[in-house]
């Protein structure tokens, strides 16, 4: 049996600060549309959809924060969203600020989140980022702020991976793309298809030596990932110019072997799409990353046991350790 899914990509240009949520979601159901019209089973919006970036701004007003912030899913600004998917008959991959509120029982949290939902409007899956980029207090020297660090948690869901529309698929958010653990985590549960959403400002304020290559490192990124561990990887962009900050755009389709098959041309709204064959990973995933006859777990210790990089000496420490623990387990 074939098994292809028909991708919808669907990249957004810039959301502006005073943009309402009704208006956003109609230039996604544009988009709904449009997917239909072309034949499409799923559709994936980018990172943070409903809201221009707020992350670029330092504010002290909670309530002025905590509007940019979802409370349910859907909720009745998203609701027709839901509903014209489902009158269409596709799922989506929506990603959206998420506040649980807090009660008795649970701390208030706010998470940068993405749902995988069904041809149905059943929610199949839900991730919350876990790579959280930038800093978490003002740094008035930056141009513009990234406080991803202050207004989210690294996500308490893990990297999993969902059965949906006849396969494996897993989600990631922006910075967490630029990871290879992201994508392996995914890949050791068989993953076929990794859905992902960015804001990636084109320019880095401390480190304006990576402004020329960040369009290189988007892409080596999500090739990477595709190709070592035989996975399609759908990266869509919010791009262009938001409230006076660039984003790059270039929305991608990777199939398993690492080739982009299908890209944005624009840094606008635009739809790229197409027809996914799931088993055009399996020859990965049977010979060259066959990761039951090649991976060697023994010699990874340091990837589980450390966060940060340490001396080559304090690293043969913890792998020696590793070693002599495994042993005495025997
Ligand atoms: N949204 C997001 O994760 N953006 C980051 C920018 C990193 S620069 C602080 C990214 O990795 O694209």
């Amino acid at each position: 049996m074939v098994r292809i899914i028909n991708l919808g990509a669907a990249q957004m240009g810039p959301i502006a600060r005073d943009e309402g949520r009704a208006q956003v979601v109609e230039r996604l159901i544009a988009h709904l549309r449009e997917a239909k019209r072309r034949g499409c089973d799923l559709v994936v919006f980018p990172e943070l959809t409903l809201t221009t970036f707020f992350p670029r701004w330092w504010l002290e007003d909670e309530a002025e924060l905590e509007a940019f912030y979802e409370t349910e899913m859907p909720g009745p600004q998203t609701r027709p969203l839901f509903d014209e998917a489902r009158r269409l008959g596709l799922g989506f991959c929506l990603g959206y600020a998420e506040l649980i509120p807090g009660d008795e029982t649970r701390r208030k949290c706010r998470f940068n989140t993405a749902v995988l939902v069904g041809a149905e409007g059943e929610i199949l899956g839900k991730y919350r980022k876990i790579h959280l980029p930038g800093h978490a207090e003002h740094e008035p020297q930056r141009a513009f702020q990234h406080l991803e660090k202050r207004y989210f948690e690294p996500g308490d869901l893990g990297f999993r991976v969902f059965r949906g529309f006849g396969g494996l698929i897993g989600m990631c958010i922006c910075n967490d793309r630029r990871w290879p653990e992201t994508y392996r985590v995914m890949g050791l549960q068989g993953v076929e298809m990794v859905l992902l959403g960015y804001n990636t400002p084109s320019r880095h304020p401390l480190t304006p030596d990576h402004d020329a290559p960040s369009w290189h490192h988007n892409t080596l990124s999500m090739q990477a990932g595709a190709y070592q561990n035989g996975t399609w990887v759908v990266g869509v962009a919010k791009g262009g110019i938001e409230e006076g900050v660039h984003h790059i755009a270039g929305s991608q389709i990777i199939a398993p072997s690492g080739e982009t098959v299908a890209q944005a041309a624009t840094e606008g709204d635009e739809l790229i799409t197409a027809a996914c064959d799931l088993d055009l990973g399996r020859s990965y995933k049977a010979h060259i990353f066959d990761f039951a006859r090649h991976r060697e777990p023994r010699h990874y210790a340091l990837i589980t046991a450390l966060k940060g990089a340490v001396t080559p000496e304090e690293g043969a420490r913890i792998e020696a350790a590793a070693q002599a623990a495994r042993e005495a387990a025997e």
